[in-house]
């Protein structure tokens, strides 16, 4: 459901409101030609990146949508776990993603404006386990 709502907004902040006349044909087209694609190893514009070293470059864990819990979750093309796993950032996106120590939006909050690029603080270093594209606690 949230990937959904940010699907729309998404489209809306991306096209214009002029796409929205074209009906639903016109409106799959144009998301389909500039949506950006997670968890595919590059950090592309709307997208939030948690990188695996320091100096946010190399590894990558993109994020487009919410992800709740990074367990499960591996750095695109590795068998190398995202939980508790990143050292530092890149936001893409136009919005402000929020990073959570722990699963489903838990422990210490951290937040990133859009175009922030940096290292984790020793709060969150090796620590993140869930990330927002909204303030989620
Ligand atoms: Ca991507
Ligand atoms: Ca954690």
């Amino acid at each position: 459901m949230r990937s959904g709502t940010r699907q729309q907004l998404r489209r809306l902040v991306v096209t214009g409101v002029a796409v929205a006349a074209l009906g639903t044909a016109g409106i799959a087209t144009a998301g389909s030609a500039s949506a950006a694609t997670g968890k595919n190893g590059v950090v592309e514009v709307g997208e939030f990146g948690l990188y695996y070293v320091t100096g946010s470059s190399g590894t990558v864990f993109d994020l487009f949508v919410s992800d709740t819990n990074f367990s499960g979750d591996v750095f695109p093309g590795t068998s190398i776990s995202a939980n508790d796993n990143t050292e530092s950032y890149r936001n893409r996106d136009s919005l402000t993603w929020y990073v959570y120590t722990n699963a489903s939006a838990g422990g210490s909050e951290g937040w990133l404006d859009p175009g922030y690029v940096g290292n984790a603080s020793t709060t969150f270093k090796n620590k993140i386990s869930s990330a927002y594209y909204y303030d989620a606690n």
